[in-house]
């Protein structure tokens, strides 16, 4: 792995291969990160190649860090937002042939998580998406460019997952996760219907809150940062919320092929929600509040038809290490959002008494009585 980094990046930061230990690290789908460590002062830093293929304009992706980290400076000094590093040249990226890369610094003491193994890392974690959105209140998102067109837009996914569908020499082996897909249908028309009342607001979100990418602290569990940068631009509160939901609820990934260990786990779902609504629960309109449970449908059955679609293109987006792994993801996908609908009015109730206590009563988890 080592070998795929040329030294002339390592130059531009004023490192050198010679005195610097390299490993490939994460479970990011997208990029190639690797931890770097000066042998000699114990310094380590987070290099990563983007995924150009992904992300067609890398430049937009580091304008947008810059000014959200500018914003971010002016409204909280003390606020962890782990932007790139300049080169020492003042860039904020490496071109080199053709490959962008970013030095950023490492956070010690931490860990990214797969899958959660207490509510307490659930109210943390989405605490941390919660304060960014919070702390970016007031920032004007029209300013930032979207990093990829349409990313969370759940029209046009259904959309392509209808073209890949016209297209594909696979359909037969994905015949029932095609079904579940048209089943599900009346979601893309649901959020239109919610788009249509008038106070969902666009916001800067973060559009990738999946556990991976928020840093606890190792011993603690503590929230730290968030990280995984690349698609702050503008959106709907819907996507981070509903990706935590998709990440946090269930013991299992969303690599998990036994369908009957994808369960909600509703303790972890009370923790979530109060995690997220102590920071934004005065924020969020009252069209919003009422979305709550929806962003965890919307964010689930969208990633349901993005792995679906990306089977039936023959998987060219997510890596994979076996031929129908994407496949066996559409379907645990389909089963989260099963058992999410099967549970939908418990979990519509805990919503509730949280946002009636959140108006009142001061949350139980400050005082760390989570295990
Ligand atoms: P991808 O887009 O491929 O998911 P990420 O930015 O999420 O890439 O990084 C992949 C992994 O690298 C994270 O899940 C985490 O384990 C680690 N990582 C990334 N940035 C940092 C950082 N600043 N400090 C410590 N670990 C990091
Ligand atoms: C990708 O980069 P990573 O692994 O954090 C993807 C997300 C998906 C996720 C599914 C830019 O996230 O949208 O939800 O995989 N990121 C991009 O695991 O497509
Ligand atoms: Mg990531």
């Amino acid at each position: 792995m080592e070998l795929t980094i040329d030294e002339n990046v390592l130059k531009a930061y004023g490192l050198t291969r010679k005195n610097i230990k390299i490993k490939q690290i994460g479970s990011g789908h997208i990029n190639s990160t690797y931890l770097l460590t000066h042998l000699d002062n114990g310094k380590a830093y987070i290099l990563q190649k983007i995924n150009a293929n992904v992300f067609q304009n890398p430049q937009a992706i580091a304008t947008n860090i810059k000014l959200v980290a500018t914003y971010l400076s002016n409204q909280d000094a003390s606020y962890l937002f782990p932007a790139p590093l300049q080169t020492i040249t003042g860039n904020t990226m490496v071109v080199l042939n053709d490959n962008y890369w970013r030095l950023s610094p490492f956070i010690a003491d931490t860990v990214a998580l797969d899958t959660l193994t207490s509510p307490k890392q659930a109210y943390e974690a989405a605490k941390q998406f919660g304060k960014l959105s919070r702390l970016l209140n007031g920032f004007d998102s029209s300013t930032l460019t979207p990093t990829i067109i349409g990313f969370h837009d759940l029209e046009l996914r259904f959309n392509q997952f209808k073209n890949a569908l016209a297209n594909s020499k696979q359909t037969v082996k994905a015949q029932p996760e095609v079904e579940a897909a048209l089943k599900f249908e009346h979601i893309v028309w649901q959020y239109n219907q919610f788009n249509e009342k008038g106070d969902l607001p666009n916001r800067v979100m973060h559009h990738d809150t999946k556990i991976s990418n928020v840093l606890l602290n190792k011993d603690t569990y503590e929230g730290v940062c968030v990280i995984d940068l690349d698609t702050l631009m503008p959106g709907k509160f819907i996507s981070d919320l509903g990706d935590m939901m998709r990440t946090y609820l269930c013991e299992f990934s969303e690599n998990e092929k036994d369908l009957s260990k994808i369960r909600i786990r509703v303790p972890y779902f009370s923790a979530m929600i109060e995690g997220y609504l102590s920071e934004m629960g005065s924020i969020l309109t009252a069209t919003e509040k009422e979305m709550l449970l929806f962003s965890g449908k919307y964010i689930i059955y969208m990633q349901a038809l993005r792995f679906l679609t990306d089977f039936l293109n023959g998987s060219i987006y997510y890596p994979i290490s076996y031929a129908e792994q994407n496949l066996d993801r559409a379907r645990n996908q389909f089963k989260l959002l099963e058992e999410l609908i099967k549970d939908e009015d418990q979990l519509q109730q805990l919503i509730d008494d949280c946002l009636l206590k959140e108006q009142g009563l001061k949350s139980i988890f400050s005082t760390n009585r989570i295990a």
